[in-house]
């Protein structure tokens, strides 16, 4: 028996770069950090990110050069970062900064390739634990090969102990989190796909946001840590629900993989968001309100949602505008929603479905409608639907780019054309 400390971090979703142009532009930079030095003070040698290091491929600089600093003291520490590229981090051709930093050695990304309709993935080797990668594509194409079974997991041997770091939206048994929360349209595999995921040790998830399971401790075979303070509105209004609605907070996780299913524990920060919310019925109230709430909050970052009710719209753009400037003149992230509490927009958008969650046409259709109705627009639904199609069309291999664009948005001006002069075009 091997006496290794079968011990590592996960986190996952960082989204270093989010927020280019708010309070919170050096919020998810600081997260990490913070992550740093949890590594370092529970003493573990591993970090697994499973996917969105970064908001995009191509961050700033200025952040790039923080994130190596961070990873230059782990390092140092002799702690070893492995990560798998997400849909935010990946670049078509493979060559985005998570890249980069793997050519210096800063992390380490399990070896995957595309070859002939499968995905070949290779370990990687720590302290006795063989961790697998699979990244997370453009499109969730990840899920078609996990589906189809069309993953060969290369040197795999089950008298080992294999971790897979994983960057895809999966159902977990047990729990729904299209119910925690509707936006997320998590893929439920088929009893096939999913036990052959069972051969790991563990699977170590990313790409949804919210944590699951919820709990402080829990003995689970996969986990999503969630995201420390994810990459928009909808996060931080979720960041309060989990406070407020499941007495929690956003986490990393701490995995012993010893024992299976592997022991988890959530270790709980607040990565420096101090989030509450407001409900606003006048315009002129509002000033006295707010201050009343930020008097009332700490933590370096304040994030006040601002729900403004059904009002009409010019009355939310004036509200919206004062709200603004409140947000400027006091350093806060303020969030104006169109709408009550208790519809705001990641429910009530979703709230009403009784469509099938794969049936992404079904999905659009209906948000379009909610949407048609909120705003109180005259438009024809099926144009708009259409228009979305065309502008969401994948760029065919093969084809000349400028070609494709040029199609495209001939197509997209014909539509739009359609909808604003009502088929006044033919
Ligand atoms: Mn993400």
């Amino acid at each position: 028996m091997r006496c290794w400390v079968l011990l590592f971090i996960h986190t996952a979703d960082i989204h270093v770069g989010a927020f280019p142009h708010s309070v919170l532009r050096e919020a998810c930079i600081e997260a990490f950090k913070r992550i740093s030095e949890i590594v370092l003070s529970e003493n573990v040698k591993t970090v697994v990110i499973a996917g969105d290091l970064f908001e995009s491929s191509r961050p700033s600089y200025e952040l790039v050069v923080k994130v190596v600093r961070i990873l230059k003291e782990l390092k140092s520490n002799g702690v070893r970062v492995i990560a798998t590229p997400g849909s935010h981090d990946v670049t078509f051709k493979g060559y985005g900064t998570l890249t980069l930093l793997s050519e210096v050695g800063l992390v380490t990304i399990p070896p995957f390739e595309e070859k002939d309709l499968t995905l070949i993935l290779k370990p990687v080797e720590v302290d006795g634990v063989k961790f697998y990668g699979l990244p997370g594509f453009k499109g969730g194409k990840e899920i078609e090969y996990l589906e189809r079974k069309r993953i060969v997991y290369r040197d795999f041997s089950e008298n080992d102990i294999n971790v897979l770091v994983a960057h895809t939206s999966l159902e977990i048994p047990g729990y729904n989190i299209t119910d925690i929360s509707k936006k997320y349209s998590a893929i439920k595999l088929s009893k096939d796909a999913y036990r052959a995921l069972l051969n790991f040790r563990y699977v170590a998830l990313g790409h949804i946001h919210f944590p699951v399971p919820i709990e402080l401790e829990f003995k689970s075979t996969l986990a999503y840590p969630g995201a420390p303070i994810g990459r928009d509105a909808n996060d931080i209004i979720e960041t309060f629900k989990l406070r407020n609605t499941f007495n929690s907070d956003r986490r990393v996780l701490l995995v012993d993989v010893s024992t299976s299913p592997p022991k988890v524990k959530a270790l709980l920060d607040d990565f420096g968001l101090d989030v509450d919310i407001l409900t606003v019925d006048s315009i002129s109230n509002i000033i006295r309100d707010v201050m009343l709430k930020l008097n009332d909050m700490h933590g370096k970052y304040k994030c006040l949602i601002v729900y403004t009710g059904r009002v009409s719209f010019d009355q939310f753009e004036k509200l919206r505008k004062h709200l603004n400037e409140l947000a400027r003149k006091h350093n806060v992230w303020i969030h104006v929603v169109h709408s009550t509490v208790e519809e705001d927009d990641t429910l009530s958008l979703l709230e009403g479905f009784k469509v099938d969650l794969s049936n992404i046409e079904a999905l659009e259709r209906e948000a379009i409608r909610s949407i048609v109705r909120k705003l109180g627009i005259s438009v024809d639904e099926e144009k708009l639907l259409k228009l979305i199609n065309i502008l969401g069309r994948e760029y065919p291999e093969g084809s000349k780019k400028y070609e494709f664009d040029e199609e495209v948005v001939e197509e997209a001006v014909k539509v739009l054309n359609e909808i604003l002069f009502k088929g006044g075009g033919e």
